[in-house]
């Protein structure tokens, strides 16, 4: 029986565990990225564990999030992330340098390797074959200490995909409609496999727009095969020799199949407040806008700044528009800069920011109140944007730039027709603004830079005995990462400092939990389904843990967070039966007795009592060897410390 390209390179890589769905494996991580949100955390937790030089082929730490620098917070992070960097064996690409995932195609992704960052993001190394997973940074810093990165043994789902794309439709077009038909949990425990003719149409930057916005599914990764475009993209590069062609055998089973005819797509926008939520202009309608923000690791590439460039050259946008636009990274900049296209942006009126993520995370660019804002990134979560009212869609970068120019939501199909976009042959190199670390003989030479803003891990604890508790919060489905642990301009840059981040915990739904959870000491939340979808930021449980939620018991959890909850010694638990979330309220009393002992003999099925009602509801604590272990310990730090002695 032949191979998909998902399995074949997990098999490459497995070091523990076996090839059954369902079943937990161990792979070899080659290359990590972090960025600064999560990256400092990251690092304390590796300098904790205390492995002097990273054991991966390659490891780089980006400054991309935290970068408007409003107070020292994170300056002070930056020159930490990159005296750890320097000293430790790992490539600093700095403030200006771009977004992580943009650059980390651009100049370090290799087909077939392995990458796990600390970033959801991360599948975008996908576009160019590689299996790249989004983690919790807790996690990457076990993967530079050269241990192993778990995950479920994934079913795979082949989109099999044929036609063309029509002019004026878009890369975001194809993962908007494989959003639209799978959902934001259709993914969850599941990696996309990209083939079919179809691909040999789509460039590498196309590619890479579908396999990062496949994070929004929930997926633990998204792949297309390695071919000759994925070569002459790495040529263009100058990398080429790190090109193998890699793709599924003929008969390879899959668990799955989708089939997308490109040729019948037309432009699509997910409306607010959830990537899945997709409709198309005419089902829209032609709304008046009030701002276009165009970038975001989604679609930020040279290819999309081209198009923007074509649509808006020779005109004016619109006057009740603000039109902000952020190239992925200083590579795109300058050659946006060198060909002329920059020069169009400006004179069009476009206000150019900084390559970064900028709005794309709240960090400048909040919509007006109610205001409403297409932007080209992949999430519209309510509230990330800065503005809690504001209206945020998901488009092309084709739909925004039309859009900027009528004032109203345009199908670009109305512009005429659509020029050939040609990738260069050869893009601008200049790798100037990545610092690569010191030799191992002078590392003792580097001294760590660290800032009052820089507070240590929060306290964790063995698991107890029984877990006797009230209920914090009780919150409904799809509760995101942004609602667990808002980001933006005011709270971002507050990310190594968990004692005052956690002042912010929640406070999307009820601006009272932080103080709540601490007066009552410790407690548990209970959730609806797809707990936790979101970003990978470990934040959202290290906040939790720090204001002393013991356990989260919810309908079903997104995968990147469960995790972040086990590696902070939180327990996950599921109900039984979903309709047993209405058995329990806000403020009820909660006991989860012999817990430590139940985990120890093997026990998944747990009961939660609710000393309130007088109910005892079954519950699921699914935990394998290694988890189980985590929990125990206390967190993956404590277990990893345990376990290098
Ligand atoms: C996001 O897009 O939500 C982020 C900000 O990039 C996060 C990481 C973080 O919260 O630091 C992600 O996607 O993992
Ligand atoms: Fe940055 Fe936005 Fe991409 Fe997250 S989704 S990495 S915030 S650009």
């Amino acid at each position: 029986m032949g191979l998909t390209l998902t399995e074949k390179i997990l098999k490459a890589h497995v070091v523990d565990g076996e090839f059954v769905k369902g079943q937990e494996i161990g792979i070899r991580i080659d290359q990590t990225l972090t960025q600064d949100a999560t990256g400092t955390m990251a690092y304390l937790e590796y300098e904790a564990m205390g492995v002097p030089r990273v054991r991966t082929e390659r490891s780089v730490a980006y400054i991309d999030h935290n970068t408007l620098q409003s107070g020292f917070e994170n300056a002070d992070d930056h020159r930490f992330i990159g005296s750890v960097a320097k000293k430790h064996g790992i490539y600093f690409s700095r403030p200006g340098n771009g977004i992580c995932h943009q650059v980390h195609l651009e100049r370090f992704g290799v087909p077939g390797k392995t990458l796990i960052g600390s970033d959801s993001h991360t599948p975008t190394g996908g576009g160019i074959g590689m299996i790249a997973i989004g983690a919790g940074g807790l996690d990457v810093a076990v993967a530079m200490g050269g241990g192993a990165y778990y995950i479920t043994y994934p079913k795979i789902v082949k989109v099999e995909l044929t036609g063309k794309l029509n002019p004026w439709v878009s890369a975001k077009d194809v993962i908007l409609e494989v959003l639209r038909r799978l959902s934001v949990k259709g993914g969850v425990g599941k990696v996309i496999e990209y083939c079919g003719e179809g691909v040999k149409t789509l460039s590498v930057p196309e590619r890479a727009t579908i396999t990062n916005m496949g994070a929004e599914l929930g997926a633990t990764t998204s792949i297309f095969p390695s071919d000759e475009t994925t070569k002459q993209f790495l040529k263009a590069q100058k990398r080429e020799e790190v090109w193998t062609e890699l793709k599924a055998d003929d008969d390879a089973v899959y668990d799955e199949v989708v089939e997308i005819n490109l040729s019948e797509l037309v432009p699509l926008a997910a409306c607010p407040h959830s990537p899945d939520n997709v409709k198309s202009v005419a089902e829209i309608g032609n709304m008046k806008i009030d701002q276009v923000c165009i970038g975001s690791c989604t679609n930020s590439s040279l290819l999309d700044m081209l198009k923007v460039a074509h649509i808006l050259k020779g005109k004016t946008v619109h006057p009740d528009v603000s039109l902000s636009i952020a190239p992925g990274s200083k590579q795109v900049l300058n050659m946006l800069a060198e060909n002329g296209a920059l020069a169009t942006l400006i004179d069009a009126g476009a206000r150019i920011l900084e390559s970064a993520c900028g709005p794309c995370i709240g960090m400048g660019q909040s919509p007006n109140s109610k205001g409403i804002s297409l932007r080209t990134f992949n999430r519209n979560f309510e509230g990330r944007s800065g503005t809690k009212d504001g209206q945020i869609y998901l488009v092309s970068p084709e739909m925004a730039a039309a859009s900027a120019l009528t004032g109203v939501l345009t199908d670009p199909r109305d512009l005429g027709d659509m020029p050939e976009f040609k990738l260069p042959d050869e893009f601008i190199i200049n790798d100037n603004m990545i610092v690569p670390p010191v030799d191992e003989k002078d590392m003792d030479s580097v001294e760590i830079l660290r800032g009052p803003n820089i507070k240590p891990f929060p306290e964790t604890a063995p698991l107890v005995e029984n877990i006797e508790c009230g209920c914090s919060l009780k919150v409904g489905d799809n509760i995101t990462t942004d609602h667990i642990m808002p980001a933006g301009a005011k709270i971002l840059p507050l990310r190594s400092n968990i004692p005052a981040i956690s002042q912010h915990c929640f406070t999307v739904c009820d601006d009272q939990f932080p103080a709540r959870a601490k007066e009552m000491g410790k407690s548990i939340i209970v959730g609806g389904s797809n707990y936790g979808q979101g970003s990978s930021r470990e934040h959202a449980a290290l906040a939790p843990l720090y204001l002393g939620v013991k356990a989260v018991l919810v309908k079903s959890f997104a995968r990147i967070h469960r995790s972040n909850l086990i590696n902070a010694g939180i327990l996950p638990l599921t109900f039984v039966n979903e309709a047993d979330y209405e058995k329990i309220s806000q403020g009820d009393e909660l006991a989860v007795m012999n817990v430590r002992e139940d985990i120890i003999a093997g026990k998944t099925e747990l009961t939660v009592a609710n000393k309130t009602t007088g109910e005892n509801i079954p519950v699921l604590c699914e935990l394998t060897g290694r988890t189980k272990d985590i929990i125990l310990a206390g967190g993956l730090l404590d277990y990893t410390r345990e376990n290098l002695k």
